[in-house]
């Protein structure tokens, strides 16, 4: 059942039916991807370092994005005359769930980079669903191949945290070390790290590590005193684009379901334009959406926060697509 329609006659309102992200075609035979865009869940919590509960983001995130699937031919947006996701003129498939071993993150985390790799051999745009901030780690391992062939990837980063750690007590692939092991990929190019605050788990010299190693690091005020031109800017134009949003980029107040908020976050619309220019900027090439931790989101505000992030970029990501 697409998210298009009145087909078989039935209304099919976004309560009715199985949640599938937007109640698009759920697609089981990972051999078999024709879309434009595959989501994956990935229902990795084993990496945190305060709260777990992420490991349900996945499900809450597909049940909140009924919730935009409405059968209205399209998402009509009337301050940019655009209909984004027409009908019939993009497919999103929703893959379900890589499998996850309890314990065990090395498995867990190669079920996860297996997903990918399959949207990628298919040509869609993986769109991948967390779980803590160590599933990007398989994610961007799962380019290594598709930058072989069509070139680095430039990672830019939403976040409250920096996610720099190198090691510590022998951890290299919790939610605290992502951005370190993407940086350690001779084909991530650099990356831009936003939204940064507070305290976390990356010391000063991680800081020190991240920008030696190409990081551009910018607090949420730096990005605001920039404004959305401003920022753009400092991202490389033209070329292929991993995005990584971390829920708890967003301010607590309307994103309080994360294992660890952080005050002084992003509103809404200050990280829909700086997406929507990105989309327009360079090639999007992947995304992943994470640390949506349902058990903390009383309102269900920050799952459906999350879907509706995921639905504007991934509608934005098509539509400026040469
Ligand atoms: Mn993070």
């Amino acid at each position: 059942m697409s998210s298009h329609g009145y087909e078989g006659g039935r209304l099919n309102l976004p309560f009715v039916g199985i949640a599938t992200f937007g109640k698009n075609p759920y697609v089981a035979d990972w051999d078999a991807i024709d879309a434009d865009v595959a989501v994956l869940g990935a229902p990795f919590d084993f990496g945190t370092q305060f709260r777990a509960g992420a490991r349900f983001g996945p499900r809450a995130i597909r049940e909140a994005s009924t919730l935009f699937s409405f059968g209205h031919g399209g998402a009509y947006d009337f301050e940019d005359d655009i209909v984004y996701l027409p009908a019939g003129g993009c497919r999103i498939v929703d893959l379900g769930d890589a499998d996850i071993v309890h314990t065990d993150t090395r498995t867990s985390h190669a079920n996860i980079a297996h997903g990918v790799r399959k949207c990628l051999d298919a040509g869609a745009l993986p769109v991948v669903l967390g779980g803590d901030h160590s599933v990007n780690i398989p994610c961007i391992a799962a380019f290594e191949e598709d930058c072989a062939r069509n070139g680095p990837i430039h990672v830019v980063q939403i976040d409250a945290h920096l996610d720099f750690v190198d090691e510590r007590h022998g951890v290299r692939y919790g939610h605290g070390n992502p951005m370190r092991r993407a940086a350690e990929r001779g084909y991530v190019s650099g990356l831009t790290q936003i939204g940064i605050r507070n305290v976390s788990s990356t010391a000063k010299e991680g800081y020190d590590d991240a920008r030696a190693m190409g990081s551009d690091i910018l607090s949420v005020r730096q990005a605001r005193r920039l404004g959305t031109a401003g920022l753009l800017e400092r991202i490389p134009a033209g070329g292929r684009l991993y995005l990584t949003i971390d829920i708890d980029g967003f301010d607590p107040s309307i994103a309080p379901g994360t294992g660890t908020p952080s005050h002084g976050g992003f509103l809404y619309y200050e990280v829909l334009e700086l997406l929507d220019g990105l989309a327009r900027r360079g090639s999007v090439v992947g995304v992943d959406l994470v640390e949506v931790a349902p058990d903390y989101d009383h309102s269900g505000t920050t799952a459906i926060l999350a879907a509706q992030v995921l639905m504007n970029l991934i509608g934005r990501i098509l539509h400026h697509r040469p």
